[in-house]
């Protein structure tokens, strides 16, 4: 991509129209320290699927063109550009952020296709096997102290410095390790954490594409999409906070679930029948483990098919449903993109009358093969196709079903991949697979989200394994199918940490592993680090062990209920920060680099990690380990179960028996509690309890009835309540348009904590 000399350029409100010689760059400001650029290769619109609305203020730009050099300046960044479109981005103290990089690449450590094709004969994977070049690419100078934050559901650890990755949504079944490039999710957006200062990047293309940050060079990163138009963002900011701030923005924020989405879950691909679900219901209830949720895997279903009911196996319809709901149960229904290819079937009747599904080039319905057999794709680009399948829920939601969990959206397919040149559409625009391939979990998962806003009036809870920036705004996350093993442990604390940072704050992992057989000591361990994990899911595949509590023993058991009893204590705070979340981007379950942004210790800690601000969680992740070691940032901290006054700024090694999750307490936090109860709803939340630790601080709880869109009206409490040296509470309410509490009780923080 030789851009060329510098010829000349026009400026078009927010826009700076370049001319090179070879080629036309737009860059436009959306805010003082956003602009986004834009080289038209493919379209002359950005199309964009995660920017849904047209986000941009008026910007005060100076720019002036002197010595060869454009200089863009506003409030908060300076640009320059020189011949060849090389940029280098400034923030206002001056500081360099971004530079392109103008060294010669080092693409002789490619592979050759000769080499390529000898691994391939031998049964290696070279699919991954990086080009070096691409259609569409940028290369950006690398620095020795930059670590990069974000990028969705990546595996392997919290700094993504010296990785590659690609984004092409992915289902792929071994278990997942540092060296894949590709799982079920494709966010593009980077955060770079410099020595000083940082910002953030997102490429909005959905094609696939490939980062290499700093693995071919220690000298430069470089992004490159095989097809698609170079079309990013600058993401500017003081702080992680706020690129975290301006991403979220410009794609959207989570928005605040129900209530009972953030209780305890329970799912298994292996419960077969009505009975299967009923035992489950009722041993949480006799073992007084808490649950809010049971899932229903493929198996409800009448031969896979999607909005069929498998009668033979579970029932009349609504029945089970029924039950469930008596006992407090919401249940959750997977749905598959996939629609069995059968006459007579509904689905397939009208989807072929009134061609809603992909087809080949010469138009004939496209046909691969998933659960119900040979399958076809619905098109869900076309609004009327999401419309349709939308309306097909309400088969479920008049059920009594309370949430959709959509799978195999990558879109997956058993008779190898879809070809690029399959025939989808974006609206009117017939274009391909190759293009909306990451995205079609995206389209899946808001047209779940429209639908059951509508047949529901509730905030909906969709639950989606692929996805695309912006998804946040419909649908919460699973990471797939993990395994029962403690590198997939470790491995949850940094992906849902990164989710966080992509702007998923909904986000969580099978608790227990999906694939291969827990353990009893993995099961405790697993449950003391979910137990903050925004989706808080128990899942497992058929065929590997049961992941019940019980199925371990009384141990187990007990462990499991203290820990899920104390995710009950804590929802109040989960809810207020999902609460704040909507308004601010930024997540529940957060890495400490995001609080403690200059403290070089945590820019790649991977064992541990924030909830909000006030909370640190510091699980074992490792297995016959009985000691932790935790790092304590900066500030006075409280040992949550002991009380105990802690210095920051060091380590400390932790005893850390079976039972014990460390967790520790910022001086000052105040931290709202509910009494644990066996399921959102059982008894109504007429007391608050917060937990003071010592120290000044200042906390606000929301308060509303948990689930529809009434707050949105003005329908909510606020409280405010203030601790001042001497730890007295002062409660004030900012707004105050709901049933108070009968009580709110302040706990002091003793040795030997309230649970
Ligand atoms: O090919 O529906 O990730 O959670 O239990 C397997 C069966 C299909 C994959 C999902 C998993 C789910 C399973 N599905």
């Amino acid at each position: 991509m030789e851009y060329g000399r510098f010829v000349s350029y026009v400026e078009n409100e927010n826009q700076i129209i370049m001319q090179f010689e070879n080629r036309q760059v737009i860059l436009e400001f959306l805010k003082e320290d956003v602009f986004n650029i834009f080289v038209p290769l493919w379209s002359d619109s950005h199309r964009s699927k995660a920017v849904e609305e047209k986000k941009s203020v008026p910007v005060r730009i100076n720019a002036d063109y002197k010595n060869k050099e454009l200089l863009l300046e506003t409030e908060r960044l300076s640009v320059r550009i020189q011949d060849g479109f090389y940029m280098d981005v400034y923030d206002s103290r001056r500081r360099l952020l971004l530079s392109d990089y103008r060294g010669e690449r080092k693409t002789g450590a490619a592979i050759s296709s000769g080499e390529m094709e000898q691994l391939a004969a031998e049964g290696h994977d070279t699919s991954h096997l990086q080009k070096g070049s691409y259609q569409v690419q940028t290369v950006k100078a690398l620095e020795k102290e930059d670590a990069f934050y974000g990028l969705g559901d990546k595996s392997g650890f919290l700094n993504k410095r010296d990785y590659e990755y690609e984004n092409w949504n992915s289902d792929i079944p071994q278990a997942h390790t540092e060296d894949f490039h590709a799982l079920y999710k494709s966010i593009p957006f980077l955060i770079c954490k410099k020595k000083n200062g940082a910002y953030g990047l997102f490429f909005d293309n959905t094609f696939h594409s490939y980062l290499n940050l700093g693995k071919e060079s220690e000298a430069y990163f470089y992004y490159g999409a095989d097809d698609g138009n170079l079309d990013y963002y600058f993401l500017g900011g003081e702080t992680l906070k706020d690129i975290i701030g301006n991403y979220t923005w410009l794609t959207g924020t989570t928005p605040l679930p129900q209530r009972w989405t953030l209780g305890y879950q329970q799912s298994r691909w292996g419960y077969v029948c009505a009975k299967d679900i009923q035992e489950v219901a009722e041993t949480y209830r006799s073992l007084k483990i808490p649950c809010d949720v049971i899932h229903l895997d493929i198996d409800y279903m009448d031969a896979f098919k999607v909005f069929t009911w498998n009668e033979k196996d579970y029932g009349k319809p609504g029945a089970l449903f029924e039950e469930l709901k008596t006992k407090g149960y919401k249940p959750v229904t997977i749905i598959d993109p996939g629609t069995k290819m059968e006459p007579d079937y509904f689905m397939y009747e009208e989807g072929m009358e009134r061609g809603y599904f992909a087809t080949t080039e010469d138009g004939d319905v496209y046909v691969n093969v998933v659960w119900p057999g040979e399958a076809n794709y619905p098109d869900f680009g076309r609004k009327e196709v999401s419309d349709w399948w939308g309306a097909h829920h309400k088969f479920l939601t008049d059920m009594g079903v309370c949430g959709i969990w959509n799978d195999m959206n990558e879109p997956a397919s058993f008779k190898g991949p879809l070809p690029d040149d399959v025939v989808f559409y974006d609206g009117e625009r017939k274009t391909n697979h190759a293009e909306i391939h990451n995205v079609y979990g995206h389209f899946m998962a808001k047209a779940t989200f429209e639908a059951l806003k509508e047949q529901t009036g509730k905030r909906p809870f969709v639950i989606t394994r692929a996805c695309y920036s912006g998804t946040q705004k419909y649908s919460t996350v699973w990471t797939g199918d993990n395994q029962s093993l403690w590198a997939h442990l470790q491995m949850t604390v940094p992906q849902l940490c990164n989710l966080g940072m992509s702007g998923f704050a909904f986000c969580g992992a099978d608790v227990g592993g999906f694939g291969a057989d827990a353990t009893p000591e993995l099961m405790c361990r697993w449950v003391e680090a979910a137990c903050f994990s925004p989706l808080f899911r128990n899942h497992s595949a058929m065929g590997s062990r049961r992941q019940e509590p019980w199925q371990f023993g009384q141990e187990v058991v007990e462990i499991s209920r203290k820990y899920i009893e104390l995710r009950y204590r804590f929802l109040p705070y989960i809810y207020d920060l999902f609460y704040q979340g909507e308004k601010t981007g930024l997540p529940v379950m957060r890495p400490l680099i995001l609080h403690y942004e200059d403290d070089p210790q945590v820019r790649s800690l991977n064992g541990e990690f924030l909830v909000g601000e006030q909370i640190l969680a510091a699980p074992v992740l490792e297995q016959g380990v009985v000691k932790k070691i935790v790092y304590l940032p900066e500030g006075i901290w409280y040992d949550f179960w002991t009380g105990e006054r802690l210095e920051g700024g060091r380590y400390l090694l932790r005893d850390a028996p079976l039972d014990m999750c460390p967790i520790y307490l910022k001086a000052g936090s105040l931290i709202p509690m509910y009494e644990p109860m066996q399921y959102v709803g059982e008894k109504p939340y007429d007391t608050l309890r917060i937990l003071s630790v010592p120290g000044e601080g200042t906390y606000e709880h929301f308060q509303d009835n948990g689930e529809d869109y009434a707050y949105r009206k003005g329908e909510y409490n606020l409280y405010r309540f203030t601790q001042d040296k001497e730890g007295n509470v002062a409660t004030e309410l900012l707004h105050e348009n709901y049933p108070k509490y009968d009580r709110i009780i302040i706990e002091p923080l003793k040795d030997g904590c309230i649970c």
